[in-house]
């Protein structure tokens, strides 16, 4: 199949899903061109690839230069150049829209599109009144639609009152880069050998309640030798700075900002937190799963979808700092819990969420929406 992918080509999950499937895609035989305003983040150069740069050019009229529109143009002008089958849309705004607008443009019924939501699309950003319009079109008029969770897609249905089927494709990992192999030198750069390391991975916006994660933090560090390693950047960063030095917990945390290498980070991991407000999967959390990293999330939107309660990990209610302490301190002053919840989080993270099992779901259900099947 000749596949075009839209995608933000951020660190964000979305844009490491996108990125991600479009090269195992690729592997598999198939042409895929990402069409997108900078080169993905995580993308590497490799046959069967393209990439097409949306140029949004400004004018001085223009106090907002069109995005849409410009994505919409490059996305006709290369289905009609590469002939493509498919336009896989990740992320509704405004991605689904522009593709929407470039299957009218080229006016060609061949090629179809489909969206993939992938959270505060719908959540937050697709349910503004400046926006809720256009998306729900949108979405209703695609082809195919998917969502990364069974939540996602039961709360799109409540909330855009749309009936059509949305098929839930889980967010996948791969379990081979994403594999424990602790570095004992990397552990030191960061703590002693009598101390734990518990991770945060995310993009600091307000809805990972960053404020959470540190007064757990805080909490926890009262009681054993520990580190928090908080990786990545976004807009809550400098706020998270200033509550460290408030809770005076300034000597036991890093700031690492945006790392290539994930893996090795959380593989010196002993503990995951992830205690958003909303998350409609957890990217992040299935990574640590992956590197045998038990998680502490929030029971809230998708993550039960992935976070086994009692199994790989503990959920809490959103906010529940005592609690979130209480549960971090069970794993980590239980060797035995910890390494069992480790495991069980890899076996977890193989046996639902491999790239293996999920790459043919995508395909399967492109081959579905050609054949007009869904
Ligand atoms: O919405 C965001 O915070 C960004 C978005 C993204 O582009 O990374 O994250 C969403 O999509 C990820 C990939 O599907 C999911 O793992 C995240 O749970 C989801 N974020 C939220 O729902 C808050």
């Amino acid at each position: 199949m000749k596949i075009g992918i839209i995608c933000y080509p951020t660190y964000g999950g979305s844009g490491v899903i996108a990125t991600e499937l479009g090269c195992n895609l690729s592997r598999l035989g198939h042409e895929v061109h990402f069409i997108c305003y900078n080169l993905p983040a995580r993308l590497t150069c490799q046959p069967n690839v393209y990439f097409h740069l949306v140029d949004v050019v400004s004018y001085p009229l223009f106090k907002f230069p069109p995005y849409t529109l410009a994505l919409a143009s490059k996305t006709a002008e290369v289905i009609e150049e590469y002939g493509l089958d498919i336009i896989h849309a990740h992320y509704a705004v405004p991605h689904a829209m522009s593709a929407h607008l470039a299957q009218q443009i080229v006016g060609d019924t061949q090629i179809k599109i489909i969206t993939t939501l992938h959270g505060t699309d719908i959540r937050l950003v697709g349910l503004e009144p400046s926006y809720y319009r256009a998306t729900k079109y949108a979405i209703s008029n695609n082809n195919g639609l998917t969502a990364v969770s069974q939540y996602l897609a039961d709360i799109t249905r409540e909330e855009f009152k749309i009936d059509r089927p949305i098929e839930v494709i889980p967010n996948f990992v791969d379990n081979q880069r994403f594999i424990r192999k602790p570095d004992a030198q990397l552990r030191l750069q960061y703590a002693a050998p009598d101390q734990k390391i518990i991770t945060h991975i995310s993009n600091f916006r307000t809805v990972k309640r960053i404020p959470d994660i540190l007064q757990t933090f805080a909490l926890i560090s009262q009681k054993i030798p520990v580190r928090l390693l908080l990786v990545g950047d976004g807009p809550e960063i400098n706020h998270a700075a200033e509550l460290v030095n408030k809770l005076r917990i300034h000597h036991r945390v890093h700031f690492l900002n945006l790392v290539n290498n994930v893996e090795d980070i959380l593989s010196i991991s002993d503990l995951f937190l992830l205690l958003s407000e909303t998350e409609s999967f957890g990217l992040a959390a299935l990574e640590a799963m992956s590197c045998e990293v038990p998680v502490i999330a929030s029971r809230v939107g998708g993550i039960p979808e992935v976070v086994q309660h009692g199994e790989c990990g503990f959920l809490a209610d959103v906010g529940a700092i005592e609690e979130f302490a209480r549960l971090s301190l069970t794993i980590l002053q239980d060797e035995v819990l910890s390494a069992k919840m480790g495991k069980m989080g890899r076996q977890i993270a193989i046996e639902r969420f491999s790239s293996e099992k999920v790459i043919p779901l995508y395909e399967n259900y492109y081959k579905r929406v050609l054949a007009g099947g869904i």
